[in-house]
């Protein structure tokens, strides 16, 4: 084959006149529409000078000519590289620099702004806004429907997805062409994906869930997708009837089951309903099996594996358990110091191998030997157990991570803002239990002796620097950080102490 992804993913389907992407606006884009528009693209981007294995960093909302772009940096070798609507112009900035991105592509609003980046870098730039329009289509438009796809192996890289750290800054994840596609392969088998299927996607497209499990395996199965710009409820509920599977992240399904016109018949017509990217809790899942007698799947990934665990398509999907490895994955779990496995029913680190597993963090050899093992295991950074049934539990985490409706907070980032602000002698920030977003950020501040920083002001310099996702509900001032002997802040007692914040009145310190 010559480049495996876009020959499995895409090439595939290029004579297809059957519909890949049904829009909100009732029209449709067929498989071959949608590659003749890949083709223009991939024009444009090799126009532009650029060459295999060059970096393409994208910022643009969700719509099919995004989806577009993707295919068309496979089919003309390059990395892909999507970023978070949500970051602001100093988390681009660091994303741009750090990949060396060739080429940026932005909405029309932000381009004044990342300018004197992609001139200091020498980068291409070029927009793509929500309706399609901007410099990228319009250079596209005049170009041929066909284009000659550039040779890649299975171990040449396919995208970078940027996974913030416990400390520092965000690392580059290298995904190579077969990290994508085995894992896309075996979820269309595990999942029962085919070609009568019409996915539901209200996912952003920038991340591993909605671009590569959905999309990806959407695409391996020869379906299609009901295209939403983002989770809507009205038109989740509008196209239900007429979609076969649903993938989201569990705010997905706690506000599905908090309208009242979600009911079993709406839901008759789906085969599947999937969950991942933070936990679901097992009260959900229930309550979603006693509203549409559905039980949800829940499965396990990573940004830097794609999905290692799933409960079965057939057999019993168990409420707060992330399911069985998947078949080319080796799950072990792992004493935290010492690294050695730990017999079934114990709780560590749950560590992975398999051709899922990603190549590396880009140009940080230091953080890609601390994570990724000489002998191919990635420690996931989870807390987990293995049941006698051989269910899969995560139990916690031990980096100090918080998912906010399926987006991932390093709490790091946000106290090394909050440090730097007038009068604040140090912070800690936490994730605490929230009914929508599963949890959310609480930023806790111990002022400078004999001072009292301004809440407001320091929330404004986090608005400016961070992405709005990232911001703390609420700052709070403190006396003291409560810390172990050792010194360390002892976050978990922070969490207790505040868990009700969001659902009820706050215990107090
Ligand atoms: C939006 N806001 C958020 C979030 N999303 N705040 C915290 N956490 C969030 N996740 C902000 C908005 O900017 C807005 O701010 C306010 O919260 C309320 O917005 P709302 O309209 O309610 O939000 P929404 O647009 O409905 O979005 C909520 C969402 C969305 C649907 C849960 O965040 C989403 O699509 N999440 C999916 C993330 C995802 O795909 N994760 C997969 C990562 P304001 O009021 O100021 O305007 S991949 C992964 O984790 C691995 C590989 C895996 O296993 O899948
Ligand atoms: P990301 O870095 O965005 O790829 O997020 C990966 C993290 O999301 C994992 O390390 C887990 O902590 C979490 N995660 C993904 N799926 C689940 C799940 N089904 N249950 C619990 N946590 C999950």
């Amino acid at each position: 084959m010559m480049n495996p992804l876009y020959d499995r993913l895409f090439a595939v389907h290029a004579n297809k006149t059957t519909p890949f992407l049904h829009l909100q606006n009732g029209q449709s884009i067929t498989h071959k529409q949608f590659l003749e528009s890949t083709a223009q693209i991939a024009h444009v981007l090799s126009q532009t000078g650029l060459k295999a294995g060059d970096r393409v960093a994208v910022q643009v909302q969700k719509s099919p000519e995004a989806l577009a772009l993707y295919a068309a940096c496979v089919q003309a070798g390059l990395i892909f590289l999507p970023l978070n609507t949500a970051y602001t112009v100093d988390e681009l900035s660091y994303f741009i620099e750090n990949s060396g991105a060739a080429l940026v592509v932005c909405d029309q609003a932000n381009k004044q702004a990342l300018e004197p980046i992609t001139t200091k870098l020498s980068s291409k730039l070029e927009t793509l806004n929500a309706d399609g329009s901007g410099t990228l289509m319009a250079r596209a438009s005049q170009q041929p429907l066909s284009f000659d796809t550039v040779e890649r192996t299975e171990d040449d890289l396919a995208a970078f997805l940027y996974t913030s750290g416990t400390t520092g800054r965000s690392k580059g994840a290298m995904l190579t062409q077969s990290n994508l596609l085995s894992n896309a392969e075996t979820l269309v088998d595990y999942w029962r994906f085919s070609q009568n299927d019409v996915l539901l996607h209200a996912l952003p497209i920038f991340h591993t869930h909605g671009l590569f499990v959905a999309t990806n395996v959407t695409l391996i199965a020869g379906g299609s997708m009901i295209f939403l710009p983002k989770l809507d409820l009205d038109a989740l509920i509008e196209f239900m009837p007429k979609a076969t599977s649903m993938m989201g992240v569990p705010t997905f399904y706690t506000r599905l089951l908090g309208d009242k016109r979600f009911t079993k018949d709406l839901a008759a017509h789906m085969r599947l309903f999937i969950s991942g990217s933070a936990p679901l809790l097992a009260e959900t899942h229930l309550q979603f099996e006693e509203r549409t007698g559905h039980r949800i799947l829940e499965r396990y990934g990573m940004t830097e594996t794609n999905m290692n665990t799933s409960n079965p398509y057939e057999g019993d999907r168990r409420a707060g358990t992330v399911g069985f490895p998947l078949p080319d994955v080796e799950l072990k779990i792992t004493d935290p110091e010492t690294g050695a496995k730990r017999p079934d029913g114990e709780v560590g680190l749950i560590e992975v191998r398999g051709p899922n597993v990603f190549k590396g963090y880009w140009q940080m050899p230091e953080k890609t030997a601390a994570e990724l093992r000489e002998d191919g295991f990635f420690i996931t950074g989870d807390l987990g157990k293995v049941d006698e049934d051989g269910y899969v539990h995560i139990v916690g985490r031990n980096k100090d991570l918080i998912i906010s409706g399926g987006y991932n907070i390093y709490p790091k980032e946000i106290e090394l803002v909050l440090d730097e602000q007038p009068g604040v002698l140090e912070s800690a920030v936490i994730g605490v239990p929230h009914p929508d977003f599963g949890e959310t950020v609480l930023g806790l501040i111990v002022p400078k002796p004999g001072e009292q920083p301004a809440l407001d002001a320091i929330m404004s310099r986090v608005q400016e620097q961070l992405a709005r996702f990232k911001h703390p509900q609420k700052l709070l001032l403190l006396d003291e950080l409560p810390r172990n002997t050792m010194g360390k802040v002892q976050k978990s007692i922070l969490r207790e102490t505040y868990k009700a914040m969001f659902t009820q009145r706050p215990q107090s310190v």
